[in-house]
């Protein structure tokens, strides 16, 4: 249970929220989605990662697998980025010989199974990061359709450590 940890990543996110004057293309980041219980149940993450832009301004990316060892399907439906003013879901597809990405309002997750958010495919694009911002980690929140919510901390990398 991680409530107490929430509590404090809601109030500095709050102020983030508070400070931003940028007009975003979706609504920001929803702190009423984040408050409550943490830990979906039969939901587990890992190896996330979040990969900073290599120029200021532009957003970066987040990877990770989310595995369903549930009885049920689930669908991610957001995901909370600590420091981040926003974070679209994507997945990047061929369109007529090219690369394209898209967003996408939701990523399902078939019961016992699991999805990779990878580059080239199903991906988080992390947007507004403070110029400043240089944290080893970070806390990121995977907001389920239901309202169930599940919380860890992810790494933070830059593009040349990410293709290594
Ligand atoms: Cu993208």
């Amino acid at each position: 249970m991680r409530q107490t940890l929430l509590g404090t990543s809601l109030v500095i996110g709050l102020a983030m929220l508070a400070a931003c004057d940028r007009a975003p293309e979706q609504p920001p980041q929803e702190q009423s989605a984040i408050e409550g219980p943490d830990g979906r149940e039969g939901i587990s993450v890992g190896d996330a990662r979040l990969v900073l832009p290599l120029v200021e301004g532009r957003p970066g990316a987040l990877y990770l697998t989310v595995a369903n060892d549930g009885a049920s399907a689930a669908e991610l439906a957001a995901i909370y980025v600590e420091g981040a003013e926003r974070v679209e879901l994507h997945e990047s597809r061929m369109e007529g010989g090219a690369m394209a990405m898209a967003a996408v309002d939701a990523i399902p997750l078939p019961a016992a199974g699991s999805v990779v958010l990878e580059q080239g495919g199903l991906h988080a694009m992390v947007f507004g990061l403070a110029p400043d911002f240089d944290a080893d980690s970070t806390e990121i929140t995977l907001i389920f359709a239901d309202g169930d919510k599940t919380s860890i901390e992810a790494r933070v990398t830059t593009v040349a450590e990410a293709s290594n």
